[in-house]
């Protein structure tokens, strides 16, 4: 049986979430959110936003006022469910943590009926799908679930993962083709037909749920091993002394090679995380993953080195100085350019950890936020000027306020290449990363 969709809920109003609610309401569907924390439901009721997202403010705040967006803490009917909470691990083994699809779960199945179709958006590990459409079995047993009646469910189920980029996700929910995997034939058309109403590309239908959980694992994946190859020719570029953004450009121009920008490390909640989920399901079978993760986590440890060594070196040249006198300079501490996202990242760790272990002054320049978090608290904040004296600079997050600026006097440490070679190579860099990188 399948009805006609006039009612979606999205179980989750976070990054994904709500971006999601507000895309399917501003094609005038009547969308409910649901999510257990009173203050997200209160904020998006007044048509307000509690995350920064491009444009996600003035599509919110329209179909909240024009009635197509509402959220609340008790899930209710509607046609079609999408579950898009945190998926995290937990432990030293990175397990992954499945209690909030599972919470979630729980949670609406009261509320299902007869033609419903519940998607899972977050992303997750391969076997994830089939595991919640158990718990909803379990809780109605009054209906039947495809693992058990095939086509002829009741409900139907599909794992359609999330893959848009921060901060461009309002353009990327509509324009990035999705990938399908339905328990069935039918779940994956169903879920197609709901993704159509707004999605302009294309819906790509996977075999099954599980082949889907794994795509979504593997392009992070990707991108992480990719990342790890920069990071580490930053790495033996220092030891040869030659320039890692030089030697970038120079292997680009081969025309199958195209490697990514090393940085202080891998930071976000998804690129770190997600290889996990491969490797807790095949250990023995992914070292390559997992050195990749290995390298990327270990890169915020080696600019601290780095900038340890600039103050031994600068010490040694000011003989009259000592550690308090030095000023260091932090640029950047969100996850990655042009947001303020501070969560899981690289360079806020660097700056906490140089802030615990400076004895002298040191300043933090970032334009996305306004206030330090506490963790920097006898760091000062210096808003969006590079015009900053100090004896130690450390750049760690490529603002496009920062681009362009002139290189400081004083030792450098540039996790970025934001002042790497002549003015030459940098406006080819330039060139060549709006052609190549995060496009
Ligand atoms: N980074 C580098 N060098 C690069 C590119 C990125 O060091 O050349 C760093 C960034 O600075 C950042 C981290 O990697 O710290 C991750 O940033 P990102 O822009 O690569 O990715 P995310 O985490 O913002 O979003 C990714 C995207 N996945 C892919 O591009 C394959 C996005 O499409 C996914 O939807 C998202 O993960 C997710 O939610 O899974």
């Amino acid at each position: 049986m399948r009805r006609p969709i006039r009612k979606v809920s999205v179980i989750g109003l976070g990054y994904i979430g709500l971006p999601t609610a507000a895309m399917f309401a501003s094609r005038k569907i009547e969308v409910v959110g649901v999510d257990v924390n009173a203050k997200t439901v209160d904020t998006i009721n007044r048509g307000e936003i509690h995350i920064i997202e491009p444009d996600l403010d003035m599509v919110v705040s329209a179909a909240v006022s024009q009635g197509y967006l509402r959220a609340t803490l008790d899930p209710e009917p509607a046609d079609a469910f999408l579950i898009a909470v945190p998926t995290p691990f937990k432990g030293a083994d990175h397990e992954p943590d499945l209690s909030y699809i599972e919470a979630a779960s729980k949670a609406i199945a009261p509320v299902l009926e007869p033609g419903n179709i519940v998607i899972l958006e977050s992303t997750s590990p391969v076997g994830a799908t089939e595991a919640m459409a158990e718990w909803l079995a379990e809780a109605r047993s009054d209906l039947k679930f495809p693992q058990h009646a095939g086509e002829e469910a009741d409900i139907r189920i599909a794992h359609c993962p999330e893959r848009v980029l921060p901060g461009k996700v309002m353009q990327e929910l509509i324009t990035n083709d999705r990938v399908i995997g339905g328990m069935t034939q039918r779940c994956s058309l169903t879920a197609a037909a709901l993704y159509k109403l707004f999605v302009t590309g294309d819906c790509v239908i996977a075999s099954g749920p599980r082949a889907a959980e794994m795509a979504k694992l593997t392009e992070n994946s990707f991108r992480d091993v990719n990342i790890a190859f920069a990071n580490e020719l930053s790495l033996i570029c220092d030891e040869l002394g030659i320039d890692v953004w030089e030697l970038i450009v120079l292997a680009n121009r081969h025309p199958r090679v195209n490697i990514l920008q090393p940085g202080p490390g891998v930071g976000g909640h998804c690129i770190a995380v997600d290889p996990w989920f491969i490797v807790s399901s095949a250990p023995a079978l992914s070292p390559l993953i997992q050195a990749a993760r290995g390298v990327n986590a270990s890169k915020p440890e080696w600019v601290i080195d780095q900038v340890k060594s600039a103050l031994g070196t600068h010490l040694v040249a000011n003989p009259d100085k000592t550690a308090k006198d030095v000023r260091i300079a932090v640029y950047g501490l969100s996850f990655k350019p042009d947001i303020d996202d501070l969560r899981e990242s690289p360079a806020l760790e660097i700056a906490e950890r140089l802030c615990a272990w400076h004895a002298g002054p040191m300043s933090v320049i970032e334009p996305y936020i306004d206030a330090l978090p506490e963790t920097l608290e006898t760091a000062q904040l210096s808003g969006r000027s590079t015009n900053i004296e100090a004896d130690i600079h450390v750049m760690l997050v490529d603002h496009r306020d920062f681009k362009g600026s002139d290189r400081p006097r004083g030792e450098i440490i540039d996790a970025r290449g934001v002042w790497a070679g002549t003015p030459q190579l940098y406006s080819f860099i330039e060139r060549r990363r709006s052609d190549r990188v995060d496009t």
